[in-house]
């Protein structure tokens, strides 16, 4: 597969961090049995993998903006361009050792998103996508799945937790799709729940209370792959709103319908 410039760009940058990342995963096992824990070394971490992105960003283009999860916004001269950055979604999943987490990297461009790039290091697998040339895992095309009935797809969802979001709500929405679908997932990173929906792993996804970075790249991946993307509303304000529902234009409906139907 031929890359753009743009996407070269982006997976020579989060390459070159994910070198760090794997290494630093490496030794989050020996971590575990410390007393301390892991904690002060992930976060020590998520700093390094963000600086690297962002330098390396940085030298190949040096005017744009930064939004990233650690330092918030970078202001450039070039205000119609923004890399939005997440060093490592999944967090608790890796300071526990779980191999699932990405570094996340996305382009807007006059507001809209126009390139992402999800690469999980413990897994090799690097989701790219770029608006209008379609979405891939390493090399291979990716297509959303084909599923159209709520009762045959596996959906994902992400859970509020340690007085994050409403949990009250997210119930009241589980109760809802929970007797309407095949199966119910949760990874806990928001990335690749994106990316595996665009790879017809999962047949939908929706989480509430995310943060721009957790979810731009992925949202490149979904309609690369041919699906549908709209916040808790049905509009497209996902990066302000926090919320997000992801699926082909079949399921993605009933599942709107559903989870609206949950609502206080
Ligand atoms: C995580 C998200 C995940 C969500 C977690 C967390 P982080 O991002 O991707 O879906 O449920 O609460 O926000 O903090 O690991 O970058």
């Amino acid at each position: 597969m031929a890359r753009s410039a743009l996407l070269n760009v982006m997976v020579a940058a989060t390459r070159k961090a994910a070198r760090v990342l794997s290494r630093d995963f490496g030794e989050i096992e020996n971590l575990q049995v410390s007393k301390k824990g892991p904690g002060d070394f992930v976060t020590a971490a998520d700093r390094k993998i963000e600086s690297i992105l962002h330098e390396e960003l940085e030298r190949a283009r040096p005017d744009y903006c930064f939004l990233m999860e650690e330092s918030g916004k970078v202001e450039g001269k070039d205000k119609s361009h923004c890399w939005i950055i997440d060093p490592i979604d999944g967090t608790t999943n890796f300071m526990h050792g779980i191999p699932l987490f990405a570094i996340s990297v996305a382009l807007q461009r006059d507001g809209e998103l126009v390139a992402g790039v999800v690469y999980n290091p413990a897994t090799d697998e690097l989701f790219v996508a770029e608006r209008g040339a379609g979405a891939y895992l390493n090399d291979r095309r990716l297509r959303i799945a084909a599923r159209t009935e709520l009762e045959d797809a596996v959906v994902c969802c992400g859970i509020p937790h340690m007085g994050r979001g409403d949990p009250a709500q997210f119930m009241r929405e589980l109760a809802a799709v929970q007797p309407r679908v095949a199966g119910i997932r949760r990874t806990g990173t928001a990335a690749l729940d994106l990316a595996w929906v665009a790879a017809g792993r999962f047949d939908a996804f929706w989480e509430s209370g995310l943060s721009a970075w957790d979810m731009a790249a992925g949202i490149v991946l979904v309609r690369e792959a041919g699906g549908m993307v709209t916040d808790m509303e049905n509009n497209l304000k996902m990066l302000s709103s926090g919320h997000i529902i992801a699926s082909n234009d079949g399921i993605h409906p009933a599942l709107h319908k559903c989870l609206k139907s949950a609502a206080a």
